[in-house]
């Protein structure tokens, strides 16, 4: 008989699993609807299936033989295509609507509409206004505040194609911006990318892969300018992230407290949540708890354990758990990323599970509708609701996993600077004489989700233990920052077991510079993943000081659990803006091989960043290390005799008796 396949490479949530096994009449898990869905539709996973007309579903037969058009007439490359598409718009929508509601609520607070938020960073503010080309001489900060939002939200208004997305314009070196333009992918209105994208790819429109491509980068474009404002506003109303000590895992709920699990991704209501409780301990302490206890799951999650150093529970893949420990008394979601699946498992305790957003209603659920004008009431009623609850706790259903990893995060770029601003009064000369000393030799992004095509987790583990191996420092947000820090690679421990020595040096040189005794982690948490636009702010900082391209940088990225469509949209940003992009989950698209082809291959050609698809996280790690060998080598840095080609592969591999091509196998299957 096969081995079992692990689950999980996080204990709590293992222990968590075999306590339900051992169950009765639970509800079934993640895990046991995946084993139930095997086999899975190899037509769906190739991306050949179209259901974009009531003549289909049509699919294509990927080995050639009849059918090998739909009934219009679409062959497998355009029905990958506009597929794909539309799961970058889904992912766009998703992000810049977050970031659309942060600007709406950044306005409640200009009109003098709510008194539950305050410009919590004045400089971040100064700081966003000068890069978009507003100038504080003379304007107070709400009249500053206004200009910023108003400009923001002209990013979702503008008519006029030819003027380029303000906050897009910000974040790229002006050679992409030259690219980009020339490639007329330069988005103009974020909500006008969403909608030609699915007007392109409704039936009997686009047919041609090569335009529907170009025009999927345009609006994975817009994606990038959404998160940049979700990012860019999160900070001015509730503060730039710190350095913060706090703790993550299961074991951070609290036996003896009211447990509040605040699940999604907008901080808006989270934030207030987080002031309110404060106030209500007394009521706490009224229904017998001696506090409440605040703790994050995914990205909501990380926005409130960058910002406030709120303990994250856990991400995408165990948010289950979370309600299985029997000791959450509310779960309050807004939205993206929440299992429907949590309703049942609600039920199954005296947790009251509570949606927050009309857009993300579950069944089961107590909805209060969130509104910045009643953030604080709706904050109060939420917390009220949950120590109604915690009254029906029973004791016999509570088990909470004993694991709880102490960590450092917090590091948004300003605190990066500010950081590096104690070596030198260049941060960013600085970045680059430690990478041509070699001290590090690139940055690697781990960003995205956990899927349960793989065991949770441990591909995020695995590839950036071997980055930090190979003295490449590794930068996390989202679902990746979240497994990251409860594998143990966010504190100065992780340092002194997991990094080169050079990377150890530069980290503790660091950590002094701080005052502080101990290195600096090796991964640096940078947030959620609308947050990743921190990162890519980064890296174009870093390239206009060394006046190069993010092309031209020794950095890679790598989502290898990649599962959600807003990992597609960030992907597709990444490749455009000159990053090699791993994806560890084949994003159905391997039905055709010309739409492979431009991911793998085109697009190096046109945008200097390209995808690299590979389920294996040890291969993918070393494709990954030798691209920034390639790149340190290009940018006259190291002067290595073994040839790298720029997508990572040696000499050796294309001599060497290689397996079959895994493209045509996907995930694995036949
Ligand atoms: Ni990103 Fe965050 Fe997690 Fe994936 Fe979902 S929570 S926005 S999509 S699963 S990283
Ligand atoms: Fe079939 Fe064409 Fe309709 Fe798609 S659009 S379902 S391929 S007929």
């Amino acid at each position: 008989m096969a081995e079992e396949k692990k689950k999980s490479a996080d204990p709590a949530v293992l222990q968590l699993l075999a306590k339900c096994e051992s169950c009765e009449g639970l509800p079934t898990t993640m895990w046991d609807r995946y084993d139930a869905m095997q086999p899975q539709c190899r037509f769906g996973e190739l991306g050949v299936c179209c259901t974009l007309c009531f003549q289909g579903p049509c699919r294509i037969n990927p080995t050639g033989k009849e059918p090998v058009r739909g009934i219009c007439g679409a062959t497998d490359y355009t029905i990958v295509s506009r597929n794909l598409l539309r799961r970058i718009a889904a992912g766009t929508a998703a992000h810049s609507d977050h970031g659309r509601h942060i600007a709406h609520t950044l306005h409640a607070l200009i009109e003098g509409e709510t008194d539950a938020y305050s410009i919590k960073s004045e400089d971040k503010l100064k700081a966003v206004a000068k890069k978009v080309g507003i100038t504080a001489e003379g304007k107070d900060t709400m009249q500053l505040a206004k200009e910023v939002v108003d400009l923001a939200l002209e990013d979702f208004a503008r008519q006029d194609e030819n003027v380029p997305l303000t906050w897009l314009k910000t974040i790229l070196t002006p050679e992409r911006m030259e690219i980009l333009e020339r490639c007329d992918v330069v988005p103009y209105n974020i909500d006008a990318m969403v909608t030609e994208t699915m007007h392109r790819t409704t039936m009997g429109v686009d047919a041609d892969p090569v335009p529907l491509i170009f025009n999927g980068v345009k609006c994975a474009m817009a994606d990038l300018a959404g998160e940049a404002i979700s990012t860019d506003l999160s900070d001015i109303l509730f503060g730039v992230p710190k350095m913060v000590v706090t703790q993550t895992n299961l074991g951070v709920l609290k036996e003896d407290q009211i447990n509040l699990a605040m699940h999604g991704h907008n901080p808006v209501l989270s934030e207030v949540i987080a002031d309110m409780a404060d106030e209500m301990v007394d009521e706490a302490k009224a229904v017998g708890a001696t506090g409440i206890n605040l703790v994050g799951v995914c990205c909501t999650g990380n926005e409130l354990l960058s910002r406030r150093g709120i303990p994250l529970a856990t991400n995408f893949a165990s948010q289950e758990a979370v309600l299985m420990t029997g000791a959450v008394d509310a779960m309050i979601v807004d939205y993206q990323c929440v299992m429907p699946s949590l309703g049942m498992w609600a039920q199954c305790y005296h947790t009251q599970l509570i949606s927050t957003s009309n857009l993300c209603r579950q069944a089961g659920d107590v909805h209060i509708e969130f509104n910045p004008k009643t953030a604080k009431e709706d904050a109060k009623r939420i917390i009220g609701l949950a120590i109604e609850a915690y009254k029906n706790r029973k004791e016999t259903d509570i088990e909470i996993p004993d694991y709880r990893e102490t960590i450092v995060v917090g590091f948004s770029l300003e605190q990066i600077e500010e950081i590096l601003r104690t070596q030198s009064d260049d941060p960013y000369q600085y970045i680059v004489d430690q990478l041509k000393e070699g001290k590090i030799k690139g940055f690697a992004a781990m960003a995205g989700c956990n899927n349960l095509k793989t065991c949770q987790d441990e591909s995020h583990l695995t590839l950036a233990r071997e980055f930090l191996k190979n003295d490449i420092m590794v930068l996390a947000t989202g679902c990746a920052a979240g497994a990251l820090v409860r594998g143990g690679f966010t504190s100065s421990k992780a340092t002194q077991e997991m990094a080169s020595e050079g990377l150890k040096e530069f980290l503790t040189t660091l950590g002094k510079g701080m005052g502080l005794e101990d290195a600096l982690p090796p991964v640096w948490h940078m947030g959620s993943c609308v947050d990743n636009s921190r990162i890519q702010f980064f890296m174009t900082t870093l390239a206009n000081k060394m006046g190069v391209d993010i092309k031209d940088l020794p950095i890679v990225a790598s989502a290898p659990e990649d599962m959600s469509e807003k990992a597609t949209a960030i992907g597709t940003w990444l490749v455009a803006s000159g990053w090699p992009v791993h994806v560890g989950i084949f994003p159905f698209i391997h039905g055709s091989p010309l739409v492979v082809q431009v991911a793998e291959l085109t697009a190096r050609d046109v945008y200097g960043g390209f995808f690299i698809f590979e389920t294996d996280p040890n291969e993918a790690a070393r494709r990954l290390s030798n691209i920034i060998k390639h790149r340190r080598w290009k940018l006259g840095i190291d002067a290595d005799e073994e040839i790298v080609y720029p997508t990572g592969e040696t000499a050796a591999d294309f001599f060497e008796e290689t397996e079959p091509q895994k493209a045509n196998t996907a995930n694995g299957g036949k």
